[in-house]
């Protein structure tokens, strides 16, 4: 990698300006995530090594059993994001209810809360397939001096100052918005620094790859069954590929590098899908649309959903624009 690309921290300070929002805090918040993924991605990338893998016996709060890594990430994620005193608040897919920073922001002075999911994808990690980190930012709804409050969190994907995530894969990448186009930045890790190898991201309006569980099939909607079911036709450039990693964050990338849409519906096991409208599908719904592709439930916008709980689930239909209209359109033949 040439040593005259752009660090992820030149970039962030070079485009401060051109926040929604432009203020140091936000950099210095982006700042943060950057050195937490770096520690992550160090402990990630030792997992083969050491005896890291496995259950710790814990079961999170949606039921499932958590593993060594997802407790070390969560842990540092929020180690970092408090200890530096830039934020008012934190909710992590890993935790029941939200954490407020009310120690180090006594006088609740701090604007932004943070929504993560430390380690999507975290049932590949023994097979060492690739994981991710989801961030999303919001700016404070309640007023300042005062403590954080539920609502801060509950707002609307359209809401979110910046998003991204981190996918440890065969190279670790760091992804974000912050409403101005997406960007990308790989670690090079003979030096710890990442560099902006992935300018101006966008998905390819159209695409030939579509991701999903098929093993859910016969507990699809009939719409979504429709759509599969056209995706396996063979006509002009169908059939397409099925390509499906189980890993949210990997699934997406290679989506918007390639072209393709993702798949999560409902179906009678999860009525409302699997995936967290605010820890995973808002984030990647702010980044799709930034790179001029599209997100939905099947009829509704993401980002447009008013959130209830801060572990509400929605089905997820994410990437090439032209597609996710396809699967939206069988969904409303299918009504
Ligand atoms: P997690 O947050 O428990 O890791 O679950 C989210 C993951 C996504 O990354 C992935 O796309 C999906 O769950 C895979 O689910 P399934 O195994 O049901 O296909
Ligand atoms: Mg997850």
């Amino acid at each position: 990698m040439s040593q005259q690309k752009q660090t992820l921290g030149e970039f962030i300070i070079e485009n401060q300006t051109s926040f929604k929002y432009s203020s140091g805090e936000l950099s210095s918040l982006l700042n943060s995530i950057r050195l937490a993924a770096k520690v992550v991605n160090h402990e990630v990338n030792k997992a083969g090594l050491v005896d890291i893998i496995g259950a710790v016996g814990d079961t999170n709060i949606q039921g499932e059993d958590q593993q060594k890594l997802d407790v070390y990430a969560n842990d540092k994620f929020i180690q970092t994001l408090t200890r530096r005193n830039i934020i008012c608040g934190l909710a992590s897919e890993e935790e029941d209810d939200f954490i407020a920073i009310n120690s180090q922001d006594e006088n609740h002075q701090n604007k932004y809360v943070v929504l993560i999911d430390p380690l999507d994808g975290s049932s590949n990690i023994d097979v060492n397939v690739s994981v991710g980190t989801i961030f999303s930012i919001y700016r404070r709804v309640t007023p300042i001096g005062t403590p954080v409050q539920l609502e801060d969190f509950l707002q609307k994907g359209n809401e979110q100052v910046a998003a991204g995530y981190v996918v440890y894969g065969t190279s670790t990448m760091l992804v974000y918005t912050t409403g101005d186009g997406v960007n990308g930045f790989t670690l090079n890790p003979a030096i710890g620094s990442f560099y902006l190898s992935h300018p101006s991201m966008e998905f390819p309006e159209d695409g030939t790859i579509y991701s999903v569980n098929e093993g859910n099939y016969f507990d699809f909607p009939k719409g979504i069954k429709n759509y599969i079911k056209y995706c396996q036709a063979e006509e002009g450039e169908r059939p397409y590929t099925s390509r499906y990693i189980g890993s949210l964050v990997s699934d997406f990338h290679r989506n918007m590098i390639k072209g393709g849409v993702y798949l999560y519906p409902q179906g009678s096991r999860n009525p409302n899908g699997k995936l967290r409208l605010l820890y995973e599908c808002n984030p990647m719904a702010f980044l799709a649309e930034q790179a001029n592709g599209k997100a939905s439930d099947g009829f509704t916008r993401i980002m447009d959903i008013e959130p209830t709980e801060l572990h509400q689930r929605v089905p997820f239909i994410c990437g090439s624009k032209n597609m996710v209209d396809k699967v939206e359109e069988f969904m409303e033949d299918a009504k």
